[in-house]
Order: structure tokens, then C-alpha cells, then sequence
């Protein structure tokens, strides 16, 4: 036995009360912090990334041509408001008019080589029509259809997982412009 051992006979004691008086702090801590995490996300993360894969967030991209529509046809999967980007990549001025299911919304006529958005709120399962509405364009072509799979109505879960993964790819590839 020497003073050193008796000392380390000691100190262990103490120490392990301190690390205990520690150990609760941090747990404390750490307790508090998932609570403003779960605080946070409740208010801010309502799930809007079921259909982001197709165009970043809930948007769409349309391009006009003289005459035709790309694509001419639209699947989405879920409910909700969606933005349409649409170009005008024709010769002439072009607009889009979407309709059905109680709805009828239009964009002003573009002039070529502009873009614009229609904002459209899908609350209902079926099938949208959507064509150019300036004289006789819809005869010749600039028409397709928007549809609302039947399968949508239980798509608001498992979409916690791709909140911040999946923005990366926006909306906005446009390469010709
Ligand atoms: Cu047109």
C-alpha cells in the first residue's frame, strides 16, 4: 500500500459522481434538443416531396411548340397545387388552358422564345384536358391531358424521407431557353 493507491481508492468515487452529475446534464441536454428538433419539424415539414421527383417540388414543365404540346401527357400522383412552367418554343404566340374536374384556369398569350406559369389546384382524381386556346391551335394539335392517378389518396406518408435529397434537381433545366 502506498499514499498513491490509497488516493486512487478515493478518487474513483468522486469521480464517478461527477461524471454521474455529468451524465445527467448532457442526457438533459440532449433531451432538450430533440425536443426543439421535433418542435422545428412539426411546423415546417409537411411532406411536398411525394412528386418531386418527376420536376422539383410541385412544379411542371411545358413546352409549346407550332403545334403541339411536350409532353401531351401529364401523370401526377398526387393532390395538390401545381405551378406549370410553360415555354413558348414556337414561331407564334402560345397559351395554355387547363380544364375539367371543376376547374378552368389560362395563361395570357406568350410571344415566342417567352415563358410563363399557370398555378392549378389538382384536388381531385381524374383526367384534366389542357390545350392552347388561341384560334384554331387546338385543332392542330396543341392539346393533351393531365391525369390524377387513382392511387393518390393515401400518398401523404413515407414522404419524410426526401425532404432536403430530393430539391437538387429543380425545375428549371431548361437547355435551349
Ligand atoms: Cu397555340
Amino acid at each position: 500500500m502506498t499514499p498513491f493507491s490509497r488516493i486512487n481508492e478515493v478518487n474513483p468515487i468522486a469521480s464517478a459522481r461527477r461524471m454521474l452529475e455529468g451524465m445527467r446534464l448532457a442526457v438533459a441536454g440532449v433531451l432538450a434538443l430533440v425536443g426543439l428538433l421535433a418542435a422545428g419539424c412539426g411546423s415546417g415539414g409537411v411532406g411536398q416531396t411525394g412528386t418531386s421527383a418527376t420536376g422539383g417540388g410541385k412544379s411542371i414543365s411545358l413546352a409549346a411548340a407550332d403545334f403541339s404540346f411536350d409532353p401531351s401527357k401529364i401523370q401526377i400522383d398526387q393532390t395538390g397545387t401545381y405551378t406549370i412552367q410553360l415555354t413558348n418554343n414556337g414561331g407564334t404566340g402560345h397559351a395554355l388552358e387547363v380544364e375539367g374536374q371543376g376547374i378552368e384556369e389560362k395563361t395570357d398569350t406568350i410571344n415566342p422564345g417567352d415563358t410563363t406559369q399557370l398555378t392549378v389546384e389538382i384536388t381531385k382524381p381524374g383526367t384534366y384536358e389542357f390545350y392552347c386556346p388561341v384560334d384554331g391551335h387546338r385543332a392542330q394539335g396543341m392539346e393533351g391531358t393531365l391525369t390524377l392517378g387513382s392511387g393518390g389518396g393515401s400518398g401523404g406518408t413515407g414522404t419524410d424521407t426526401g425532404g432536403s435529397g430530393t430539391n437538387t434537381g429543380g425545375g428549371y433545366g431548361y437547355g435551349s431557353g
